[in-house]
């Protein structure tokens, strides 16, 4: 049976947020971003028009742009509104394979009787989107999930696109050879040199000769053409690990800012790890240097545990164990290796200092859900 995909992706994401929240924000330029670097994370498409686009130093936004309302990245609010769209999307199929905070797959093979036609159920669910968010969406249809990814991006925003089996070879045909996801400003040059501009260009060259060129892409590249994809829509289940990193808008070799933003992040990541309910065994530290040279360090602790504390502690220990000659671009931390069992202790801590560690944590958990995330910190985190 031919499967058929569903793909959805969110229209501006972050900026028609921003204009949902607030309605005198609806129909002008919105430019949100700016936290990391100084670029525009999105901008709505009013902005677009200016040729404002992600990416793009916000100095230079300004300048094609001023009129825009520039905003920071609310991130906590997009995962709330990424939240209900996926559950809106887990209501028509368990089979749903979330990629990024705006789009998802959900293979719909076989669910006619239940949906009724595609063009109908995809209706269906942008007006429930519409509904509860107040925001609006692309959305293809597919007989796999490389087309269903290309179909919602080709008719944007508020789009829908359906493709059938028998209609692939032309939709191919006169797709500009940039549209597949992965072909790059780099790699659609060096394609474009060899004459292949539409995607069904690369039919032309065995696939051998894509393959000397290009390696195992090359051979990708092929079976794209043909429009084949066989990979499956695979649901999420629990997550293997769990990190968070952040670019500085400075290069630094401070290990006290460093340490600061790592305490920050393990906040974070010790927060989501206890929100899953689970404990961890494995600590990594992510280090990117000004030079793009990118180095992890791991501990792996015998028992499991869950306290920011000693999530921070091990950071701390791998970053100062590392003795920096270079400065810093980016700094993570992350946990995996998810398991049950007796606590691991606190380095130098008893048991009971270890449990009061995480009824702290636990009681930070529940002010910060309930307040906003920045309204409790730690000691350390205030500036001198
Ligand atoms: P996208 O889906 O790529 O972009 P978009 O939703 O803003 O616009 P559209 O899909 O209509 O073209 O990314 C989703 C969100 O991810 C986006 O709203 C902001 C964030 N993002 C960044 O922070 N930096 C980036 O470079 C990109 C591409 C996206
Ligand atoms: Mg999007």
């Amino acid at each position: 049976m031919t499967k058929r995909i569903m793909h959805l992706d969110m229209d501006a994401f972050f900026a028609a947020v921003e204009q949902s929240d607030n309605p005198e924000l609806r129909g002008k330029p919105v430019i949100v971003g700016g936290a990391m670097r100084g670029v525009v994370s999105t901008a709505s498409y009013e902005a677009r028009r200016y040729g404002v686009h992600s990416a793009m130093p916000v100095f230079q936004a300004k300048k094609l742009c001023p009129q825009a309302v520039f905003l920071p990245v609310r991130m906590n609010r997009y995962k709330e509104a990424s939240c209900t769209v996926m559950e809106i999307l887990r209501g028509i199929s368990p089979l749903v394979e979330q990629v990024s905070i705006d789009e998802a797959f959900v293979d719909i093979t076989g669910t006619e009787r239940l949906h009724g036609p595609p063009c109908a159920l995809a209706d269906r669910v942008k007006a429930a989107i519409r509904e509860a968010t107040f925001l609006t969406c692309s959305i293809g249809i597919a007989p796999n999930k490389f087309l269903a990814k290309i179909s919602s991006d080709y008719k944007k925003p508020d789009g829908l696109t359906i493709l059938e089996q028998e209609q692939v070879g032309e939709f191919l045909r006169h797709l500009p050879i940039g549209k597949i996801p992965g072909v790059g400003k780099k790699t659609g040059e060096e394609l474009r040199n060899l004459g292949i501009a539409f995607v069904s260009d690369i039919l032309k060259f065995p696939p051998q000769f894509l393959e000397n060129k290009f390696g195992k892409w090359g051979a990708v590249l092929y079976s794209k053409a043909r429009g084949i994809d066989n990979s499956a829509v695979e649901p999420c289940g629990d997550p293997k690990s769990i990190s968070c990193e952040q670019t500085f808008a400075k290069d630094t070799g401070n290990v006290a800012e460093l340490e600061k933003m790592l305490l920050s992040q393990a906040e974070e990541v010790g927060r989501e790890l206890r929100k899953l309910g689970f404990k961890a065994r494995t600590v990594t530290l992510k280090i990117k240097f000004s030079d793009f040279k990118t180095i992890s360090r791991s501990r792996t602790f015998p028992d499991p545990f869950d306290t920011t504390d000693l999530l921070f502690n091990t950071g701390q220990k791998l970053l100062l164990d590392l003795k920096l000659t270079k400065t810093v671009r980016l700094i993570g931390i992350g946990l995996s290796n998810f398991s049950s069992g007796p606590c691991q202790l606190s380095i130098g801590q008893s048991r009971e200092q270890t449990e009061r560690q995480g009824r702290l944590d636990r009681a930070l958990d529940r002010i910060r859900s309930r307040f906003c995330a920045d309204v409790v910190v730690r000691g350390r985190m205030i500036d001198d």
